[in-house]
């Protein structure tokens, strides 16, 4: 089972998503713990949330943009709800500037503001580092 879920809800199943393939090449020994869950924005919030958890993740990264910060928002809001101890960090334009005050950041535990390529991959080593040591 994968301790990182890459995840984002195009808008469209054509629609693959850019950020989530540059982060997953970026993350050098944690390729092999980490998995892509790709979703659109159409489908019921619960069904992400099944889909994701199926995986039995640590973490979840979220790509967040204009076109998905709502229904992600559900999404998280969800997940933290059936797993409080999950990890989530957002990252993606829509959570890039101005985040004070938006409702996803507040349920979030971490936002990487800009290109995160090297920055998730850190982040993600230092939290799996951290729990080991608990
Ligand atoms: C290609 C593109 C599209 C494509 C495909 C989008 C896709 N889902 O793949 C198409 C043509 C479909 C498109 C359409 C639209 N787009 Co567009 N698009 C782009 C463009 C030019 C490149 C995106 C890209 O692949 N970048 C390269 C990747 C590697 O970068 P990235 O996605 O930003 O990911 C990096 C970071 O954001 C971050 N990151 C991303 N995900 C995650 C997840 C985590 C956990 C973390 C930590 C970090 C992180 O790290 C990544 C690597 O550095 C950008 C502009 C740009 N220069 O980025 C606009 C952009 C994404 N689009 C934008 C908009 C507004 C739209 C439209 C709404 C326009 C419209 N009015 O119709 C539509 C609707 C979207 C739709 N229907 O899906 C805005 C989004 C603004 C926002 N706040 O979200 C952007 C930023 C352009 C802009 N400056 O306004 N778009």
């Amino acid at each position: 089972m994968p301790d990182i879920v890459l995840a984002t809800l195009n808008a469209k199943y054509i629609h693959a998503s850019f950020g989530l393939r540059c982060l997953m090449a970026n993350l050098g020994g944690l390729r092999e713990r980490a998995c892509m869950a790709e979703f659109i924005i159409n489908q019921q919030p619960l069904v992400i949330v099944e889909a994701i958890l199926a995986h039995e993740p640590r973490i979840v990264g979220f790509g967040v943009y204009i076109w998905n910060v709502e229904q992600t928002t559900e999404v998280v809001a969800l997940l933290k709800r059936l797993r409080p101890g999950l990890i989530i960090i957002l990252g993606g334009p829509e959570v890039s500037y101005e985040t004070e005050g938006q409702a996803i950041v507040a349920l979030a535990d971490h936002v990487i503001t800009g290109e995160a390529d090297v920055k998730f991959a850190e982040v993600c080593r230092g939290l799996l580092e951290t729990a080991r040591h608990e």
